[in-house]
């Protein structure tokens, strides 16, 4: 199949530098946003979220023709939907934004069109997802009922890029392709070899949303695995970073790295879209999320034994002058997004509990987000909340904290990474 245009819908994370992929490569791609801000600041060139490269990749698209976003969808030979998945109180996942981006395309749909799902999803949702186009369009036929004959293409092509090395991953990764025929994959497959270096490998739809949804839980459940060593070694008075650097050497073991839990829009996520489809196969990996999700409680009573610690020690100390500074609020190194952070998640809590002050200090934002201006806490510098902390909770790995050890000068941490061991 030949592509001479693309559209993609949704242009956040993935969906800008998908778009900008293609049109590097000179598709004429029209992006669709509901967000009127991003749609303008697209146009100018301009990008809207922070991730190395895409900046100049957009503003070289854009700039030479290739690159136009647009808040109402227009006919195109292929449309990408890269929407969120997230899901809702009771850990069912929320498919509303695929129904809504499906039901924005629908009405510009043409016979011959390919419609690929990239958005990671509950197997069983691209076959939905045309199920939904089918109901909008009773005029074309769709491959879940007409099978190869069907007039639109439908595939999966789920995202796997990891956030801060997007635009590498993209082009050099490779990619599970799944189509409901064998038909919509060799089309899905002809679209991603325009910009795709990797290499791009057939499967069927439902294959490759399980492909997805097990690659981030196999990660979350090896998280959780160095998670529950790093209470075994605290209560042992090991070094749980030493310890699995030393069983890596193993041939065959490759354990990550304990953190102060798992943040994020996938790894936290992604495996309740296996569990919830089945609740009693699943118990490693609820297991997994309850372990990773208890972590920030456990790491909040962890400085509070610290404060007692202190004033123990010093019994003149009152607990409302003792000054935590919690480094790092992001859900992980060298990123500014804060959404769903354990490190924030500990930092609001220690600041609701503690009397004194805490400081959170986050290089990557120029200030807290707005909603948190009444919280406890204080949006600090690295250097002041150097001088004035009592205990230094180490959240996020970032590169401005591996530039000082407050261990070495006899300072209370609490180092939930590893880096001032
Ligand atoms: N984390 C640890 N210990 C580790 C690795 C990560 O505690 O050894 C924590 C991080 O600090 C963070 C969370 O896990 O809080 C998630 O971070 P991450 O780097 O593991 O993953 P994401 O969410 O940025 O991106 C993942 C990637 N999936 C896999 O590596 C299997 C990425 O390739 C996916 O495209 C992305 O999810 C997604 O969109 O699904």
């Amino acid at each position: 199949m030949k592509f001479k245009n693309a559209s993609v819908i949704g242009l956040g994370y993935i969906g800008l530098p998908t778009a900008a992929a293609l049109a590097t490569q000179k598709i004429s791609v029209l992006g669709i946003d509901v967000n009127k801000q991003a749609v303008d600041t697209i146009n100018k060139g301009e990008i809207h979220i922070v991730e190395p490269e895409l900046d100049v990749a957009v503003q070289a698209a854009v700039t030479r023709g290739y690159l136009r976003a647009s808040l109402q969808p227009k006919p195109a030979d292929a449309f990408l939907l890269a929407v969120p998945t997230p899901f809702m109180d009771d850990h069912e996942p929320d498919l509303s934004y695929i129904k809504s981006a499906a039901s924005s395309i629908a009405g510009v749909l043409e016979p011959g069109n390919l419609v690929i799902l990239e958005s990671t999803s509950p197997v069983g949702t691209t076959e939905k997802l045309s199920r939904w186009l089918a109901e909008e369009r009773p005029d074309l036929t769709f491959p879940h009922i007409a099978g190869e004959n069907s007039d639109i293409r439908v595939a999966h092509c789920p995202e796997r890029v990891l956030p801060g090395q997007v635009m590498y991953e993209l082009v050099h990764n490779d990619r599970v392709i799944g189509g409901i025929t064998p038909k919509c994959t060799r089309a899905a497959r002809s679209l991603y070899e325009i910009f795709v270096r990797g290499e791009c490998v057939e499967t069927d739809a439902k294959t490759a949303e399980m492909c997805k949804l097990t690659e981030n839980a196999a990660r979350d459940v090896n998280i959780a695995f160095a998670n529950e060593l790093s209470l075994i070694c605290d209560r042992t008075d090991i070094d749980v970073w030493r310890l699995i650097e030393l069983a890596n050497r193993h041939p065959r073991i490759n354990i990550l790295q304990p953190g102060p839990g798992v943040g994020g829009h996938c790894i936290a996520v992604d495996p309740w879209f296996i569990i919830s489809q089945s609740r009693n196969l699943t118990p490693l990996m609820q297991a997994a999320r309850a372990i990773n999700d208890q972590k920030p409680d456990w790491v909040v009573k962890k400085v509070n034994t610290s404060i007692e610690q202190i004033i123990q020690d010093q019994p003149q100390r009152a607990r409302e002058d003792i000054t935590i500074a919690c480094f790092g609020l992001a859900f992980k190194a060298d990123i500014d997004d804060l959404r769903e952070s354990p490190a924030m998640d500990i930092a609001l809590k220690l600041a609701a509990g503690h009397t004194g002050t805490v400081l959170g200090i986050e290089p990557n934002i120029e200030a807290l987000p707005q909603k948190l201006e009444n919280s406890q806490l204080k949006f600090e510098s690295v250097e002041q909340a150097l001088m004035t902390a009592d205990v230094y909770v180490l959240l996020v790995d970032h590169k401005e904290f591996r530039r000082f050890n407050p261990t070495t000068a006899g300072k209370v941490t609490v180092d939930t990474r590893g880096i001032w061991q």
